[in-house]
């Protein structure tokens, strides 16, 4: 069971954020109402929610996920592989250590973002994207080790992030969408298929028994409340125009 998670309010300047979405620029007032209802459904969830003030240098630093790793033995601030992220990781540390004051840390030339990598238990899958390289990766499966922990190293091509193709929803269920339907590091899980229409969903999120699914994705939606999950969907319009996804905006543990 999940107890904590650390979210950090937008700044103005995310209307700068990167993307490669072209869904058009945010809309700021309506990125902090939607954030604010991410908080509330945390709640519904169970979880007690630390908000962090926001930061006007880093226009995606409200996707926290990135910049730490949290597992059950303990956490680990990520070197990111955007440039203009770096610096977010300074700023999440005094928060992550009010809950583990000894965090381990990735350092250059390797990078990770923490949204290319999937925990399944005590296994963590780490996706090779543009913003983790092997260095960070294998960096990361060391650290893990060291806790009794495992990691492997996942081979992709087109995604933004792993998570941005791959939910693991617990009971070996897995939404996958694109390369991942096929991905033979995932043949043993049972794979539920979201449609390209819908590839957006393909990030959501299981926390304590329910899914929070994105809104606006029926076919996504129904599939997973198919698996018996209890779901609450949450409306993420202003964030999938930063390529984030509701994975993204917070670190839960
Ligand atoms: C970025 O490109 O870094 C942000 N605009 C979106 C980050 C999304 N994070 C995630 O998928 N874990």
């Amino acid at each position: 069971m999940f107890k904590h998670a650390i979210v950090r309010k937008p700044c103005k300047a995310m209307v700068k954020g990167l993307t490669a979405a072209k869904l058009g620029t945010p809309d700021y007032a309506l990125a902090l109402q939607q954030h604010q209802d991410y908080i509330v459904a945390l709640r519904e969830c169970g979880l007690q929610v630390t908000e962090l003030a926001p930061l006007e240098d880093y226009p995606d630093s409200c996707f926290v996920e990135d910049v730490a790793l949290i597992t059950p033995q303990g956490a680990i601030l990520t070197h990111p592989g955007a440039p203009s992220r770096r610096g977010e990781v300074d700023f999440i540390e005094a928060a992550i250590k009010q809950f583990f004051p000894y965090p381990d840390y990735i350092d250059a030339p390797g990078h990770v973002e923490a949204g290319d990598i999937m925990m399944v238990g005590g296994h963590f899958y780490i996706g090779l994207s543009a913003r983790t390289n092997r260095q960070g990766a294998e960096q990361m499966i060391s650290i893990l080790s060291k806790h009794g922990l495992s990691g492997s190293v996942v081979k992709m091509s087109d995604l933004l992030h792993l998570k941005t193709g791959l939910s693991y929803l617990e009971n070996n269920n897995l939404l996958t969408f694109g390369e991942m339907h096929h991905h033979p590091d995932f043949s043993d899980y049972h794979r539920i298929e979201i449609s390209a229409e819908e590839s957006y969903a393909a990030n959501s999120v299981w926390i304590n028994g329910t899914v929070l699914v994105p809104k606006g994705f029926p076919l996504a939606l129904a599939a997973i409340q198919a698996l018996g999950y209890q779901t609450r969907e949450v409306a993420m319009s202003e964030f999938q125009k930063l390529d984030g996804g509701l994975s993204c905006l917070s670190l839960r543990f």
